[in-house]
């Protein structure tokens, strides 16, 4: 028997990676920013997470067949910070 061929090409294929800007309450400093990325980065199909503390928003790309937008916002919520999608 040889299905091996089968079995290599199911996963060659991913969504293109979308990129969510949230607007995000409370981080005050260094460390809030940082709680704020790893939030992010535990949530299943996030590929980066980029925080702006300045502006107050993170910019995360992540991969629509996993995760949403809606999702991103409330794992930050989770952890303490309130955000809402950044609509342009
Ligand atoms: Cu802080």
């Amino acid at each position: 028997m040889m299905a091996v061929g089968l079995l290599a090409t199911s996963t060659a294929f991913a969504a293109e990676p979308q990129t969510a800007i949230l607007d995000v309450k409370n981080m005050q400093c260094q460390m809030c920013s940082i709680t704020v990325k790893k939030a992010l980065q535990k949530v299943r199909g996030v590929e980066d997470a980029k925080i702006d503390l300045d502006r107050k928003n993170a910019t995360v790309k992540f991969d629509p067949d996993k995760t949403s937008p809606d999702a991103l916002a409330a794992a930050t919520t989770k952890a303490g910070f309130p955000s809402t999608v950044h609509k342009e």
